[in-house]
């Protein structure tokens, strides 16, 4: 049998789901999730396979009106992903489309698709979060969003829950061309080592500390040392903008920073299947997004100013 191979976009507003969905279809973590909006930063990069057809998603950064640098980087990014794409999916939070129309993340949603619209592209929408939806407000919601006329075809998921997920991977594979697959069989990610343990200490950041510590956080993995044991030695430096978040990061007696460390500590050893030794730092730079050394870390192009 010829093989099928492909590229397949998530695109949508912060928080739709996006990164929950990659890992669904992927059947593992590949992309850190989290409850506050513009989690993922850079484009990662999940593989899963149906019959002959290997897919790879592209779960991108949350499309809104960006503002600062590090926004306009991510946002960016996310379209160049979209433009590039054999199949396009748009996930929105159906909740959010639902109970708060005129909020941000439905504002954000609109936006995406009159620019899908405009561009003529084609893509499937996916409504997610329908986990403790009545069906009866999903109805008017579906109906309008038809109406429209912009999709090849509406979906009604739950990335979280699996709802739906199957049926939107069968669409997605369906619409891969003709091409040797890209990735051996049993890879399930793309990303670097070294920049998935970073993106895995964000996660636990943003888990313990989203309301302290918005946003203004990097990780980098500056050493990776592997030892004859067969373990790893990883240094990683948080870069927070304020002696405050310092404090914060750290908490009462180092406590804070502890619990973060174990929790990245115990995944990467899921994940990398190996002992990992973890050693976490928190610096101070102010201006850590007007960087371009960092972009290039984060696998972001340096946008120039405004
Ligand atoms: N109830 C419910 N929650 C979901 C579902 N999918 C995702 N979530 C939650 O929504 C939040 C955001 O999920 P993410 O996967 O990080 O969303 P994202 O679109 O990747 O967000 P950004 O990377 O910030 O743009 C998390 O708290 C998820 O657990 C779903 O199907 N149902
Ligand atoms: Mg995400």
């Amino acid at each position: 049998m010829t093989q099928h191979a492909g590229f397949a976009a998530i695109i949508g507003a912060p928080n739709a789901g996006k990164s929950t969905l990659v890992n669904a279809l992927v059947g593992s973590k590949v992309a850190i999730v989290s409850p506050k909006v513009q989690t993922t930063r850079m484009s990662v990069r999940g593989v899963a396979i149906k019959g002959e057809t290997q897919v790879v998603f592209v779960d991108t950064p949350g499309i809104f009106k960006p503002k600062r640098r590090l926004d306009r980087a991510m946002v960016t990014s996310a379209w160049s992903h979209a433009g590039d794409a054999d199949a396009l999916v748009l996930l929105a939070d159906a909740q959010e489309l639902v109970t708060n129309a005129r909020g941000r993340a439905a504002d954000d949603t609109h936006e995406i698709v009159k620019a899908l619209k405009k561009e003529e592209r084609k893509a499937a929408l996916a409504l997610n979060k329908i986990d403790g939806m009545k069906r009866t407000d999903l109805l008017p919601l579906v109906q309008a969003l038809t109406a429209a006329n912009t999709f090849e075809e509406v979906f009604l998921i739950s990335a979280l829950k699996g709802d739906g997920v199957a049926d939107l991977f069968q669409w997605v594979a369906d619409r891969m061309p003709e091409h040797a697959w890209f990735y051996p069989e049993d890879q399930a990610a793309d990303i670097p080592s070294r920049l998935l343990a970073a993106e895995i200490t964000r996660e636990k950041i943003y888990l313990r500390l989203h309301d302290e510590l918005p946003y203004h956080s990097m990780v980098e993995s500056e050493k990776w040392e592997e030892r004859k044991d067969g373990s790893v030695k990883i240094d990683q430096v948080i870069y927070v903008q304020r002696e405050g978040q310092k404090a914060i990061a750290l908490g009462k007696g180092g406590q804070t920073i502890k619990i973060i460390g174990e929790l990245a500590r115990k995944e990467m050893e899921e994940i990398f299947g190996r002992r990992v030794h973890l050693f976490l730092f928190v610096k101070v730079r102010e201006d850590w997004a007007e960087q371009r050394e960092h972009y290039k870390e984060m696998g972001l192009e340096f946008p120039p100013d405004e």
